[in-house]
């Protein structure tokens, strides 16, 4: 009988994993200009094996400029924490069009509730000017 339950119980956790595998918990943004800028874009999160996956792509910056950027607790206008170690998250690096794209692996899981955006810094000297911002919202 216990050889039973035991087997009972792994096809039940096998049956979680595929269904969790065929939904993965995908966060998508639109990064829109803040501040007067043309700074544009999008970012997605999603899972990677404990794990989560974040590319951000932005259009209308400066040439060769280094945009940091984060993923914070909360929405646009607000002050929220950067989710995960800020240094986890490699600035984005403009072409000479302006245009750039990172991908990058952050060390927790993609959350499957709350509220997060994704915000764009001026520069590594004046992070406090946010030149783009998107909230994240879930998709399946
Ligand atoms: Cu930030």
């Amino acid at each position: 009988m216990i050889s039973r339950r035991i087997s009972f119980a792994a096809i039940a956790a096998l049956v979680c994993t595929v269904v969790a595998a065929r939904m993965p918990m995908k966060w998508t943004a639109t990064l829109a200009p803040q501040g007067g800028t043309s700074i544009a874009g999008t970012a997605t999160v999603e899972p990677a094996g404990g794990q989560s996956k974040a590319t951000v792509t932005l259009t209308g910056g400066a040439p060769n400029a280094t945009y940091p950027w984060h993923v914070h607790a909360g929405a646009c206008g607000g002050n929220g924490k950067v989710v995960g170690p800020a240094t986890a998250y490699t600035p984005l690096k403009t072409d000479t069009y302006g245009a750039a794209k990172v991908t990058v692996t952050l060390p927790f899981a993609a959350p499957d509730s709350g509220s997060y955006y994704v915000n764009i810094h001026k520069s590594p000297t004046d992070m406090g000017t946010i030149v783009s911002c998107g909230n994240l919202t879930m998709a399946m």
